[in-house]
């Protein structure tokens, strides 16, 4: 098991294009596995590669919330939206790189998505509901994109200067200090 720490917003590997990954060797794996790891310790639905500092083209999901059903880790490395559906959908969304901070985002419902696995196999599927946002959010972050781009720049600019300070004071004494409550912008 090894937890990777994620890196917090504002950070500018957080707004940098990431590299295909060229081929799946064993450092690949580890950080697939890593980023597994990571998120499901969060807790998080998704984490990709450059929150983790890797500027490489890889996602790791596990969108399952009944505690019933079987987990389903997925990694997927370099990923690419086929088809986006014209109808869209609001959804709340949070990252764990702009902790405590939550929003409505509206993007397409349905998204077409091809990807790469483990084994080096080409894989497709139609991702719908949380599994759809999840996906989008996560694409996003290799495109150095974050959430609250699609905000305005008022409520981006509150949540930055929150972040900021969170930064400093997670610097100064490794916790935050009061003030740091839940926000829906
Ligand atoms: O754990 C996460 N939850 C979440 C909730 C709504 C919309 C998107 C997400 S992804 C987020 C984990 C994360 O930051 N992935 O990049
Ligand atoms: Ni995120």
């Amino acid at each position: 098991m090894s937890i990777r720490p994620i890196l917090l917003h504002p950070d500018p590997r957080l707004k940098t294009v990431a590299k295909p990954v060229a081929v799946i060797d064993e450092a690949v794996r580890r950080l697939a596995k890593d980023m597994l790891d990571t998120m499901y310790d969060a807790p998080g639905i998704g984490l990709a590669a450059p929150q983790v500092g890797v500027l490489s083209r890889l996602i790791v999901m596990d969108c399952v919330k009944d505690d019933q059903e079987p987990p389903r880790p997925l990694v997927l490395v370099n990923p690419e939206i086929l088809w986006r559906s014209e109808e869209t959908a609001p959804y709340e969304e949070g990252c764990l790189s702009i902790p405590e901070h939550f929003a409505d985002v509206v993007r397409p419902r349905e998204v077409e998505v091809k990807w790469t696995d483990l084994d080096g196999h080409d894989q497709q599927e139609r991702f719908a509901g949380l599994w759809a946002v999840c996906v989008q959010h996560e694409i996003d972050h290799l495109n150095g994109k974050l959430f609250i781009d699609y905000l305005g720049p008022i409520k981006r600019g509150v949540i930055t200067r929150k972040m900021e300070k969170l930064k400093r004071d997670l610097a100064r004494d490794g916790h935050p200090q009061k003030g740091h409550e839940a926000a829906r912008l």
